[in-house]
């Protein structure tokens, strides 16, 4: 089998070339770019009424959302911010570029997400925030992690990267907290080929926010703050705006892709399916298979798909606090239930167009 035809974890969702050419067709009337212009307002605007959330800023990409969020509430240097190793490097990597010490929660294994009954053993005089993860599109405890916050004056900013569109009980997943940041990377649910956005409680944060992304340029001829350019470009607003229309039907066809996984793989002795959370609409971001006691190891299967030209991923392996940048200050001893399903952890293909013919024969690659 060529590369051509691999089977990749995932694969980027994306408008018919006419609708996107359509889409971009006016940059070439205004030669504006980008630096907030037309397209990022209205995918501003678009994205408000989807999420169903007040305020919004747009970034170029994920990661520098959370950088500018976490900036933007001024912590005290060398302040501890709670939050778990099992996740994408950017999440720790963000808290460390603001000059603010990382300190790790475990996770639960039903879910993957923050151990809320732990992070209260964590709080010091120098807790200033936590920054829980909503791993796979799982919602974390909002309700207990937010009754901890409230008790001891911290703020919540969720990484809420793998939750676009998700709801609990009808309440879209960017009202929890203090601030949440998504991801509109290529590989996500919705996508602006790079991109991402921070949503907040708070709506003066909206100017700071807007400047910080924009080297702190506070006016015609004064810069206030040390900021830097994290503009999401009017290409990639363009891709989003076309994106949106479309992401209700793309979260369908991922629904029937988990429903037959879930039909091949659950009630197999040795292998561990995320739980469903009651009440959560899912956007069925990821696929998590967890090999525990199974005839074969983790590795094995990853290795029996690869020789069948089927790439899926160890997301998250290895654990941040084994990294080599974070591993002599920090040990995955201590977040032991994350080392455990980080050992066992694989993210089978995922994609709106994966056919469930290919989802039959990765299981029966697993099974067999
Ligand atoms: N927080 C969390 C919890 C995150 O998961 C992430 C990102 C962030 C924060 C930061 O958000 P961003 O700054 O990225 O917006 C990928 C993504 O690059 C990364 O966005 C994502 N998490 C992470 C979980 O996965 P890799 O190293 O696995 O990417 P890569 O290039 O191996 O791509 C995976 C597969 O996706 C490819 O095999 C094929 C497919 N793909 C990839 C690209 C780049 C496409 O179909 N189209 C594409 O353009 O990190």
């Amino acid at each position: 089998m060529s590369k051509q035809n691999q089977i990749l974890v995932t694969r980027s969702s994306m408008p018919t070339f006419e609708e996107y050419c359509e889409e971009i067709r006016d940059l070439w009337d205004t030669h504006f770019l980008t630096n907030m212009g037309a397209k990022h307002k209205q995918l501003e605007k678009d994205l408000l009424n989807y999420l169903k959330t007040s305020n919004i800023t747009l970034f170029t990409n994920g990661h520098l959302a959370l950088e500018c969020i976490i900036a933007v509430f001024d912590f005290p240097k060398g302040g501890e911010v709670i939050t778990t190793p099992f996740t994408f490097a950017s999440t720790t990597h963000a808290i460390v570029r603001n000059d603010l010490k990382p300190v790790f929660c475990d996770i639960n294994s039903e879910d993957f997400t923050i151990d809320a009954s732990k992070i209260e053993s964590l709080i010091t005089e120098k807790t200033c925030a936590i920054v829980p993860v909503h791993v796979y599109g799982n919602l974390c405890n909002v309700e207990e992690v937010e009754k901890i916050a409230k008790k001891y004056n911290l703020k919540v900013i969720y990484d809420a990267a793998h939750t676009f569109g998700v709801e609990k009980n009808g309440i879209g997943v960017s009202n929890f907290g203090d601030a949440s940041m998504f991801s509109f990377h290529a590989t996500k649910v919705f996508n602006t080929i790079e991109g991402g956005a921070v949503t907040y409680n708070d709506s003066t944060l909206k100017k700071k926010l807007n400047d910080l992304k924009n080297f702190g340029i506070t006016g015609p001829e004064s810069v206030e703050y040390v900021g830097g350019n994290a503009k999401m470009n009017e290409f990639q607003a363009a891709m989003g705006i076309c994106n949106l229309r479309h992401v209700d039907e793309e979260i369908l066809k991922r629904k029937a892709v988990v429903e037959r996984y879930r039909e091949r793989l659950e009630n197999i002795e040795g292998i561990k399916l995320s739980i469903i959370q009651e009440g959560v609409k899912s956007n069925y971001a990821y696929f998590p298979a967890v090999f525990d006691n199974y005839k074969y190891m983790r590795d094995e299967i990853f290795e029996k798909l690869g020789a069948a030209n089927i790439v899926a991923r160890k997301y998250f392996y290895p654990l941040i606090n084994d990294f080599e940048c974070y591993r002599d200050k920090y040990s995955s001893n201590q977040t032991p239930v994350a080392k455990y399903i980080a050992d066992r952890v694989l993210c089978l293909p995922l994609y709106a167009d994966l056919e469930l013919e290919v989802v039959d024969r990765i299981c029966d690659i697993i099974l067999k």
